[in-house]
C-alpha cells in the first residue's frame, strides 16, 4: 500500500517536531495562562531547562508547586515567573486562586 507512505511521514515528522519543540536542553520553555489555562499543561524537558509562565489572562493567578518545589507570587496581567529544573522529576502544579487550573512538568532524566 504505497499510498499510506505520505500519510505516515507527515505524522512521524509532526511527532519530531513536537519532540524537538519540548525537549530542548538549557534552553527556556514558556507556558501561556490563559482562559483559566496552563497551556501547554503537560509539558516535557531536559534538566536545565527554564520554565517561563506567562499570565495572559486579565485577572490574577499563581503558580505553586503541589510539593512546595516553587512558588510564584499572584501574577497580574502580563507577569511572568519563572523557575530553572535542574532535577529530574514529575512537578505536579496549580494555581493558588483557583485550584482547579493545574499542570504538570516532567523533567527526563541528563543525557550525560
Ligand atoms: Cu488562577
Amino acid at each position: 500500500m504505497a499510498s499510506t507512505a505520505p500519510f505516515v511521514l507527515v505524522a512521524a515528522s509532526l511527532l519530531l517536531a513536537m519532540t524537538q519543540v519540548a525537549t530542548a536542553a538549557g534552553t527556556g520553555v514558556t507556558v501561556t495562562i490563559d482562559n483559566f489555562t496552563f497551556s501547554p499543561a503537560d509539558l516535557t524537558i531536559m534538566p536545565g531547562t527554564t520554565v517561563t509562565w506567562v499570565n495572559n489572562d486579565d485577572i490574577p493567578h499563581a503558580v505553586v508547586e503541589t510539593n512546595k518545589a516553587f512558588r510564584s507570587k499572584a501574577l497580574d496581567t502580563d507577569d511572568k515567573f519563572s523557575f530553572t529544573f535542574n532535577t529530574a522529576g514529575e512537578f505536579s502544579y496549580f494555581c493558588s486562586l483557583h485550584p482547579h487550573m493545574t499542570g504538570k512538568i516532567t523533567v527526563k532524566p541528563g543525557a550525560n
